[in-house]
């Protein structure tokens, strides 16, 4: 690295009680040695040992009592040596301990500069690196599980098999054009070209749809409720988000734009989009607010479509009902505790609730949690990959189609080679074995700091 130490506050600000400090590179331990009062110094401490002391002002007057963790090179997060420190939480006493190690020559971290050394001192793999964040940003305990796997170098490994059966293909080509006159090299068998390249293709393939269904485990699945106005959308959306959230009253179109909520169901994160009542009205607002519930329910993995049984089906029932109707969707009968009006007996499978009183939002969070297992059940997937991955492999496989159609055709083995290059250069961005420096700085600018 450039030699400098990096100091910041690991832990999220605010009330806590104790808040982590982390300082990395060359003179963590002589910078701290110089602000903490303790038993034994710092420098001569055993490494990977907590030490009980204080960090102390200038003039020897007390900041906070601390307890320092030290991990020297390489055995450390970041490969260089670490100290965490261990204050008081609350607002003040991290700032005032992380002053006095600037003070004394630390340098502010930048975001997720820590997980970068840790990359750039060949810790981890970029994919690991980029679990760092899913990690922290996990909605899910799903979501969770895959990022800690990919933490623990599953999706790398994934990757590392198909380059290196890649790698072998194109230098088995290669030594075939390098040395194609000598005697005793086996021309290359086109077939088996074919077959290999088919092989890498499906295994990228496959990187692809795992690639569809992380992304729902990792943002979870979108549902949007819609109907009429009136009819108890946001009181819904309240009761399931578990509270106050949206406005409600008996005026109808009292909600105008698309307001979120997530719900946590079956180890999986849903989330709800309550909307404007289709058919609200005709003034510019109302037709604005029926587009934006139009290009949420485009989107939607699931439609959550309210009746109202204290009135009659009516045109704009059907109307959502219609526009519904080639998407998974659950019809719920809200207001079941007024007296139902007969045209709804056609809803006879239809969950029936109140809002108002609570009953049946119980077996309306059952029927969103089996609809998420349907959807999300078996994707315990082994890995997530992201849309950055995603990219990579798309890049891949079209270099590997071209190479596939430069051996069908017949063509000078140098095409081949060189598309099986390009689709390797592509792979290797995903584990950072081969990657510019600006994306790599793009990746890391999106960590929060002390990451
Ligand atoms: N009796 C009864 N009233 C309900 C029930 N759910 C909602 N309401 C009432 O119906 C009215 C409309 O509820 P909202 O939740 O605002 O309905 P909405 O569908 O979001 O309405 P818009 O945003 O105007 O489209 C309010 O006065 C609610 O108190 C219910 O289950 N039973
Ligand atoms: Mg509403």
């Amino acid at each position: 690295m450039n030699g400098s130490t990096i100091v910041a506050v690991a832990t999220s600000p605010g009330p806590g009680a104790i808040s982590v400090i982390r300082l990395s590179g060359e003179a963590s331990v002589a910078i701290c040695d110089k602000i903490f009062r303790g038993k034994t110094p710092i420098s001569q401490a055993a490494d990977r040992s907590a030490i009980l002391g204080e960090i102390v002002d200038p003039d020897g007057s007390p900041i906070d009592q601390v307890m320092l963790l030290v991990m020297r090179a390489p055995r450390s997060f970041t490969g260089e040596d670490v100290v965490e420190i261990s204050c008081h939480g609350g607002r003040l006493a991290p700032r005032l301990v992380v002053r006095r190690l600037i003070e004394e020559g630390a340098e502010p971290a930048r975001p997720g500069e820590f997980t970068k050394r840790a990359f750039l001192n060949g810790k981890m793999d970029l994919a690991q690196a980029e679990a760092v964040i899913d990690i922290v940003r996990a909605g899910s305990e799903k979501a969770l599980k895959a990022a800690v796997r990919q933490l623990k170098g599953d999706l790398s490994k994934r990757f590392e098999e198909l380059e290196d059966s890649l790698f072998e293909t194109v230098t088995r080509i290669e030594a075939n054009i390098d040395f194609a006159d000598e005697e005793g090299i086996t021309v290359v068998d086109r077939e088996e070209l074919t077959d290999r390249l088919k092989t890498s293709i499906a295994k990228m393939k496959e990187v692809l749809a795992a690639h569809e269904q992380g992304k729902h485990i990792k943002q979870g699945l979108d549902v949007v409720i819609v109907g009429k106005p009136n009819v108890g959308k946001s009181s819904i959306f309240n009761r399931l988000v578990g509270e106050d959230r949206v406005i409600t009253s008996e005026v109808p179109g009292t909600t105008r734009d698309v307001v979120d909520g997530l719900v946590g169901v079956n180890g999986t994160v849903l989330r709800l989009h309550d909307t404007a009542g289709v058919g609200v009205g005709t003034g510019a607002i109302e037709r604005e607010a029926v587009e934006r519930t139009r290009r949420m329910l485009g989107d939607a993995d699931l439609a959550l479509v309210i009746l109202d049984a204290s009135r009659p089906l009516s045109g704009e029932d059907r109307d959502v009902l219609g526009e519904v109707a080639d998407k998974p969707h659950l019809v719920v009968v809200n207001k079941s505790d007024l007296p139902t009006r007969a045209a709804l007996g056609e809803f006879g499978g239809a969950l029936r609730l109140s809002a108002l009183e609570g009953w049946g939002v119980p077996d309306l969070m059952a029927g969103l949690g089996e609809f998420a297992h349907r959807n999300l059940g078996d994707l315990d997937c082994e890995v997530l990959v992201s849309e950055r991955h995603a990219v990579c492999v798309r890049g891949s496989l079209a270099g590997l189609r071209r190479a596939a159609d430069a051996v069908s055709e017949g063509l000078p083995l140098e095409f081949p080679a060189s598309d099986i290059r390009h689709a390797l250069d592509c792979l290797g961005e995903v584990t950072g074995r081969k990657i510019a420096r600006r994306v790599l700085d793009e990746i890391f600018s999106r960590f929060c700091i002390g990451k």
